[in-house]
């Protein structure tokens, strides 16, 4: 256990949504939502002014048009996203050699490690204000919080508390040395590392809402409740007795969501939703690596405790909601589920830094599993739909484009032979709208305008798996 304040975890505000507002400057000061853009797909973020009409990661596309129908629904761009990302990785290995990204817009910072005085508050707060302008100023205008704490469990809860929705002024909170178990005492058990939904609904059965609870409950009992290890470890942390170091560069070879039932399941509805919302999870955790994957895994545990599970692979790479679905729901299809299911798992790994189209599906044996196929993407109503061409370009709102006359701008929307363009970048004046046709030879999709500053070298995360 430290007693310093030395770890640092930095998390970018609103990040896909802030990205899209400063390289449009027509977005900026309105409700921005990123995902989705076809009605069935989920956001994955939600600009602050669109969160206040409740807006929120992971919620359906369809919703979030009900609830801010106004709002500009951006289908993302991550060649912006990771661009930036890197930059900030690279602001933060500046401070330490170990620097711990936990997916494109967070990551733990070991300050000791860096050599930094810790000893002395003053200190550390300074070198906290001084990295979020350095930010802001590479990243050419995005906004983070900075939180620090004697352990990583503090500093991300720390961070939490420095999010500018609670008002804080500077954007950097600090967790004195002495004073963790107080401050986390009201804090709701779900802030816990290692608490997800699935056991926070548990600890709450239990009579066990706040970490103050989850303290002052018998270890016996959390052990009985979760198992040996999540229960000691519960105990631990909730006492704010946190030793885990941070690791350089450590990179998620997968990513998988799974569940335990209380009863076992022969119903193959309900089954069906399961897995359907674990691909809700997976997919969100795999967004927000910037990552794509080309296999997919369905993993059971039956009632006899034998574990089956099933993966196909692809010979793209994907991060689309629906089709990790889809490929989840046609595996759990072949599963006899009579004798009753008592765990689900979804999971993707195989990871690729970037989309790529899948021509055919194989599974994990390598045999071709469907007649080659090209994807299409799915042609959804109104302005924001995303449209393929007859020449196969695409333009998916938001998307980058330059035209000949016009000059550089992006998809608003595009429909019946028409792209409608907003002719504005990062930097410039609002720009006008003009709608072109999608076949006109002076319209180009385009890079995005990359940032001036670079990183040196080369960073670890984005060329994860690739
Ligand atoms: P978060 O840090 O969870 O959210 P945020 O940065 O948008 O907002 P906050 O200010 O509250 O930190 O996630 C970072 C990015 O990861 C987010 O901008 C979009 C992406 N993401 C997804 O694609 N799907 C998800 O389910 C989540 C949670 C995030
Ligand atoms: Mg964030």
């Amino acid at each position: 256990m430290r007693s310093t304040a030395s770890i640092l975890h930095l998390d970018m505000d609103a990040f896909f949504a802030s990205v899209e507002q400063r390289d449009k400057p027509s977005l900026v000061g309105k409700a921005v939502i990123v995902g989705g853009v076809s009605g069935r797909g989920v956001v994955a973020t939600a600009s602050y002014e669109a969160r206040k009409f409740g807006v929120h990661s992971a919620m359906a596309g369809s919703q979030a048009r009900r609830l801010a129908p106004n709002a500009a629904f951006l289908s993302g761009r991550f060649e912006a996203y990771r661009e930036s990302s890197k930059v900030v990785m690279a602001t933060l290995r500046e401070l330490s050699p170990l620097v711990e990204p936990l997916s494109l817009d967070e990551a733990f910072v070991d300050l000791e490690a860096g050599g930094i005085d810790v000893e002395d508050l003053d200190v550390v707060h300074h070198v906290a204000a001084q990295l979020r302008a350095r930010v802001a100023e590479r990243t050419e205008g995005l906004g983070c919080s900075v939180g620090i704490g004697s352990s990583k469990f503090m500093a991300k809860v720390a961070s939490e508390m420095a999010k500018p929705q609670r008002g804080h002024t500077d954007q950097i909170a600090l967790i004195t040395p002495g004073s963790e178990a107080d401050t986390i005492a009201p804090l709701p058990a779900r802030a816990i590392p290692g608490v997800g939904p699935v056991t926070a609904e548990r600890l709450e059965k239990l009579g066990l809402r706040t970490i103050a609870d989850v303290r002052a409950a018998r270890e016996s009992e959390l052990v009985h409740e979760l198992g040996h290890a999540a229960g000691t470890s519960l105990v631990a942390l909730s006492r704010a007795w946190d030793d885990r170091p941070v690791v350089a560069s450590r990179i998620a070879k997968s990513i998988s969501v799974e569940d335990t039932f209380e009863r076992d399941l022969t119903d193959h509805e309900e089954c069906r939703r399961i897995v359907e919302h674990h691909a809700v999870l997976v997919c969100g955790r795999l967004k927000k690596s910037g990552q794509f994957a080309r296999t997919v895994t369905l993993k059971a545990k039956m009632a006899d405790f034998t574990v089956w599970s099933r993966s196909v692979t692809l010979t793209g790479a994907t991060d689309s909601l629906e089709r990790i679905s889809q490929l989840a729901v046609r595996m759990l299809d072949s599963l006899e589920l009579r004798e009753g299911v008592r765990l689900l798992g979804v999971g993707v790994s195989n990871f690729a830094a970037s989309a790529q189209e899948e021509l055919f599906v194989v599974d994990g044996d390598g045999k071709l599993l469907d007649e080659p196929e090209v994807t299409v993407s799915p042609i959804q109503p109104g302005p924001f739909g995303r449209r393929r061409s007859f020449d196969g370009r695409t333009w998916s709102p938001g998307a980058d484009l330059i035209h000949d006359d016009y000059g550089r701008g992006w998809v608003w929307g595009s429909g019946h032979g028409i792209v409608t363009c907003r002719f504005e970048y990062r930097g410039s004046e609002i720009g006008r709208v003009k709608s072109v046709r999608q076949d006109d030879e002076a319209l180009h999709p385009a890079h995005p305008l990359p940032l001036a500053w670079k990183p040196p070298g080369e960073d670890v995360l984005s060329d994860a798996g690739s």
